[in-house]
């Protein structure tokens, strides 16, 4: 009885010194360099992107997004279907134990559909995140321009003149 009694008394002690070292995904996940892309004028939707980078040995997950810039918020990831690319709405975005995952346009991101105001470059989209756990954690994800077409070689610093319309080009 005794013994079984140690015993169990240890088993407590490991299980509460454990959950004392454990943290929350909130504390293990950062959120490195966030983005939101600029619309032009009176585009419904829009997209937030960022890396996550877990320095947890466990997993976590992104299992919601909030704003107020959106009627919606939905995690999403670009799917080629049939030779397009679609969006797919996704229940939850992984993140690998010590390792990290990059949202980034043409892939996963965060999707703000029914935009209550404009999005435009210099402006600051409050987010907050909702982990497996429970776990939230808050951030401003600053309005850029993304140009989807042309990757790397652009000079992204290079605005073009205000007040001009932004073209797509194809
Ligand atoms: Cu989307």
């Amino acid at each position: 009885m005794n013994k079984i009694l140690t015993t169990f008394a240890a088993a407590v002690a490991l299980t509460t010194s454990s959950a004392l070292f454990a943290q929350t995904a909130s504390e293990s996940v950062m959120v490195h360099d966030p983005y939101a892309r600029a619309m032009p004028p009176g585009q419904p939707n829009s997209g937030a992107f960022m890396t996550f980078m877990n320095s947890d040995s466990s997993a976590h997950a992104v299992v919601s997004a909030s704003s107020p810039v959106s009627k919606v918020v939905e995690l999403h990831t670009h799917i080629h279907e049939n030779g397009m690319m679609m969006m797919r709405r996704i229940e939850k975005i992984d993140i690998p134990a010590n390792g990290e995952t990059v949202l980034k346009p043409g892939g996963l991101h965060i999707m703000f559909i029914g935009l209550k105001h404009d999005l435009k470059v210099g402006q600051n989209v409050p987010v907050t995140l909702t982990f497996e756990d429970g776990s939230k954690k808050s951030f401003e994800a600053p309005v850029r321009k993304i140009m989807m077409k042309m990757k790397m070689k652009m000079d992204m610093d290079k605005k073009p003149m205000s007040g001009m319309p932004m073209h797509k080009m194809h």
